[in-house]
């Protein structure tokens, strides 16, 4: 299936910890972990799974550290190998010699992704489930977490597998049709009926794509507005921490300033931007920052229009609503905390009035409902997480699309009395869509694709 070499790589993250992790797997292990580990029971000897103290040796052999290591036999491991976990304090230094020990006693550095890879080659994940395990590796809100370890927990596996098994069931039944058509008869609508079930399902699959995408991928969100109106003490309140400069002076903000924000689960990039205001009427650096604040409204999933609502509006005000007018908008009434200038049923400005928020950057009022109130926008008309099954990967969908579209050129060919073996062909290639989102059905290609996204070590 593939050359059965010995990989290795370190599996912690670059720098400094408490613990740092060389990960080795396939044939040599054991022989590995006798060069480079000293115990007091040969590795040969150990038991799988079970955690051995003992010294970590350079080439020299001499004693570089000290901790635990683990042999997980072949095949009840993560790569379905044999897997060798060598457990150190996590000096760079150290872990980087020991990984060039593991590589001179036998073993190759390994690619990115290529433990996931072999795990998925040796049937101990399918390919939907290994693209999770880079997902949860990848994911940035508790939100995006959950729906990865669903994926790995194979929830969409199995409901994917069933569709695919109703389909083969149909494709059978046609296939009888077809080699014994004069002997037995099949009503048709029968072999129909059973493919209705799975297109109402995939067309549920393909609509919670956008909820999905928005976990996986995140979405972005910027605040706008003229100068000193508080887009940047906004910022401030939703982070939780004094990324922004702030000063009672209008231009403070010069550049735009991304940050990831958690809002609701759903992982955002926050962008704080300079005052919106004639640039006619701004120095050379405020000029630049004004005309990539409106690069980024271009950009934005959400704009916030951010008002101070302590002062009547004024013609810079107007002047930000032109901007954003024509984008995905909210409205952020913000300094709620001081006598208000501003009510929201009465804003001269085109927006259904719960998309206006009132705010205070100060004391934190409203910022919670403001924080639903985007996640709401985002989310848009997609269905909620609940625990709805979503297809969170753009491969998963396109081959949901390709499914469907061939069930439906099956079905009109039906109609219009096409010969059943046409039909048998556009049920065998949703058969096959299907079957590639969790790799039944795979070709090289799609597999390097999926796996190039892997940090080493995974
Ligand atoms: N009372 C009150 N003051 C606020 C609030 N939010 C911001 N401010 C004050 O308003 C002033 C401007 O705040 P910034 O956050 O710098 O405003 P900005 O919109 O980023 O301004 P530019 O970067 O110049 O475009 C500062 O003095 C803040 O302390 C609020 O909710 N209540
Ligand atoms: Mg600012």
């Amino acid at each position: 299936m593939y050359e059965q070499d010995t990989i290795a790589a370190i599996a912690t993250a670059p720098g400094r910890a408490g613990i740092g992790i060389v990960r080795v797997s396939g044939p040599r292990a054991s022989a590995i972990a006798r060069a480079v580990f000293q115990a007091r029971r040969a590795p040969e000897q150990w038991e799988s799974h079970r955690l051995y103290f003992g010294e970590f040796l350079d080439q020299e052999r001499r004693v570089m550290d000290r901790g635990l290591a683990v042999l997980m036999r072949a095949p009840h491991s993560y790569t379905g190998e044999d897997v060798l976990e060598l457990h150190t304090h996590g000096s760079p230094v150290v872990l980087q010699h020991l990984l060039t020990h593991t590589l001179v006693a036998g073993a190759r550095h390994a690619e990115p992704g290529e433990f996931t890879r072999r795990a998925f080659l040796n049937g101990r994940l399918d390919l939907a489930q290994a693209e999770a395990v880079a997902d949860l590796v990848e994911a940035r809100t508790l939100g995006s977490a959950v729906a990865a370890a669903r994926l790995l927990g194979g929830q969409l596996s199995r409901t994917l597998e069933s569709l695919r098994d109703k389909l083969v069931h149909a494709l059978s039944l046609l296939e009888v049709q077809i080699d014994f058509g004069d002997e037995i008869e099949l009503p048709v609508e029968r072999t129909l009926a059973a493919f209705h079930d799975v297109r109402a399902e995939l067309v549920r699959l393909r609509a919670s794509y956008r909820a999905g995408a928005l976990l996986r991928q995140g979405a972005t969100v910027a605040l706008v507005g003229r100068p000193n109106v508080g887009k940047s003490s906004l910022l401030n309140r939703l982070l939780g921490t004094e990324r922004a400069i702030v000063t009672e002076f209008a231009g403070t903000t010069r550049d735009t300033l991304e940050e990831v924000w958690d809002c609701d689960g759903i992982p955002t990039i926050l962008t704080d931007t300079a005052g919106l205001r004639a640039e006619e009427a701004t120095e050379p650096v405020e000029r630049i920052g004004i005309q990539r604040a409106k690069q980024v409204i271009e950009r934005a999933d959400l704009c916030v229009l951010v008002l101070d609502r302590s002062q009547p509006l004024q013609t810079e005000d107007f002047h930000a609503w032109d901007q954003v007018s024509s984008r995905p908008l909210l409205v952020a009434l913000n300094k709620s905390d001081l006598p208000p200038h501003l009510s929201p049923a009465a804003l001269p400005f085109a927006v259904p009035p719960q998309d206006v928020v009132a705010v205070s950057a100060r004391t934190g009022l409203g910022v919670s409902e403001f924080r639903s109130v985007v996640a709401r926008h985002l989310r848009g008309s997609a269905p909620t997480q609940g625990n709805d099954l979503v297809l969170t990967h753009p491969r998963h969908v396109a081959a949901v699309e390709r499914a469907l579209e061939a069930l439906d050129r099956a079905e009109q060919g039906l109609s219009a009395g096409l010969p059943l073996d046409i039909l048998s062909v556009e049920l065998r290639t949703a058969v096959d869509a299907l079957g590639s989102i969790t790799g039944t059905v795979g070709a090289e290609d799609v597999l390097d694709d999926v796996f190039r996204r892997f940090c080493i070590g995974k």
